[in-house]
């Protein structure tokens, strides 16, 4: 067996802090759930990888563990055609299948590079730029989780974001700690209006740095096409304002600023109907269920040969898919906005080892160390396993944690 051939896929659920964060789905779980990979080769070369947790996710990447044992690391293509093959009989969706795919092809060019001693963005053709811009991700949220079944509040030090004057003291704080030049607010969570004056008190607060607004297609058509009036001229865009690509098509006739998505466009099939219905203008990429970071690549070109712009989208996420997500936007020559990233949210759990990755001036430096530049910190592996364990908890439930709370609570979209 050649020295290159992959021996092993370890596979370790994991879960880490999360803070009280609201959404059109309800509200964030003190606990988020990731999946951490290691790839090992017949030398020991390990590549390492990180994938959305969720028990159907760790299901489907230990179906993928037993068809690549014995393939070549390098051989990428190969390795994504036979996961995919493995998985097609009982997940039908492209979509879904990527999610596999993609966390197990960043473990493999983790391990390329480690072996060749060349950064992943080397892997991609080389970096066009040597750091990447993110935006402040910001998010309406509780001052704490509250008590509940017998388990004390927990605090964080970003504080209650309630109202536009919260959200502007939020941005501040994001700012001062990361130095963002750009802000996203995750909206979908109070009537529009009150959104439409975060956003306005935003504007006011940052003249002139990039912002938008994503609701996750909590309002209809025509409330989509009043925010888009009404906050003309105050964003770069607007994000998934409501569902589907007929939709967002309807509101886009109208719309006076860009519409961008990552929850209408999310697999290759959906592109032809969106660019035929003129439904989005920008589309937030996503590596982890694109198919990796090659494919992620692809993708750029074709939308630069649509004319779409590009931006990335996240979830709650450690510093593996960080370092991924920076690689990747590091190779994309026409990556038109700066990346989304939940890390600042997440960061004090990190599995890696400190130092090699910092977001400051709103940019992260792209890793010049071999393969995507982090190393694994096996002592907090274990712990963020062990909570994994004991916590019990398999599934992401945002809108089941908010009725906790709020019994009344009922998930509705379009909500407005
Ligand atoms: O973390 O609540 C959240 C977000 O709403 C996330 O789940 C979305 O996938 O950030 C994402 C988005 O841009 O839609
Ligand atoms: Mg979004």
């Amino acid at each position: 067996m050649s020295a290159t051939c992959i021996r092993e896929l370890i596979i370790t659920p994991i879960a880490f802090g999360d803070p009280p964060l609201l959404n059109s789905n309800g509200v964030h779980e003190p606990l988020a759930l990731r999946i951490i990979l290691q790839l090992v080769l017949e030398d020991g070369t390990v590549g390492i990888g990180e994938s959305p947790g969720g028990a159907a996710r760790l299901e489907r990447l230990h179906a993928a563990a037993k068809v690549v044992v014995g393939m070549d690391v390098f051989d990428t293509t190969a390795v994504s055609a036979a996961i995919d093959a493995a998985l097609l009989p009982t997940v039908p969706s492209s979509h879904e299948r990527g999610w596999t795919t993609s966390a197990v092809e960043v473990a493999c060019l983790d391990a390329q590079g480690r072996l060749l001693g060349r950064p992943v963005s080397d892997l991609l053709g080389g970096k066009v730029r040597d750091a990447v811009p993110f935006a402040a991700y910001l998010f309406y949220k509780w001052a704490e989780h509250p008590a509940l079944d017998g388990r004390a509040a927990i605090g964080d030090d970003w504080g209650e974001a309630l109202d536009p004057a919260g959200i502007v003291e939020q941005a501040r704080l994001m700012q001062e700690r990361y130095g963002f030049r750009s802000f996203k607010l995750k909206g979908g969570v109070f009537p529009p209006d009150e959104e439409i004056a975060a956003m306005r008190a935003l504007a006011e607060a940052f003249p002139g740095q990039p912002l938008r607004l994503d609701p996750n297609v909590a309002w209809t058509v025509e409330t989509s096409k009043y925010v888009a009036r009404e906050l003309d001229g105050v964003l770069e865009y607007l994000e998934d304002p409501t569902r589907g690509i007929p939709g967002m098509a309807e509101v886009a006739k109208d719309s006076p600023m860009p519409l961008a998505t990552n929850m209408c466009v999310i697999a290759w099939e959906h592109l032809r109907p969106s660019v035929e219905q003129g439904a989005i203008q920008v589309l937030l990429t996503d590596h982890h269920y694109w198919g990796g970071l090659r494919r992620t690549r692809e993708l750029a070109a074709v939308c630069e040969a649509f004319g779409l712009s590009l931006s990335m989208h996240s979830n709650s996420h450690l510093g593996i898919s960080l370092a991924a997500m920076t690689h990747v936007a590091a190779a994309i020559p026409n990556l038109d906005h700066s990346c989304d990233t939940h890390y600042p949210w997440n960061s004090a759990d990190d599995v890696i080892v400190p130092g090699a990755l910092e977001l400051r001036d709103g940019e992260v430096k792209v890793p010049t160390g071999p393969g995507l530049g982090v190393e694994l910190d096996h002592d907090q592996l274990e712990r963020l396993h062990r909570r994994y364990v004991d916590s019990g908890k398999r599934s992401r439930d945002d809108t089941g944690y908010m009725r906790r709370f709020r019994p009344e609570y009922e998930l509705k979209l379009p909500r407005w």
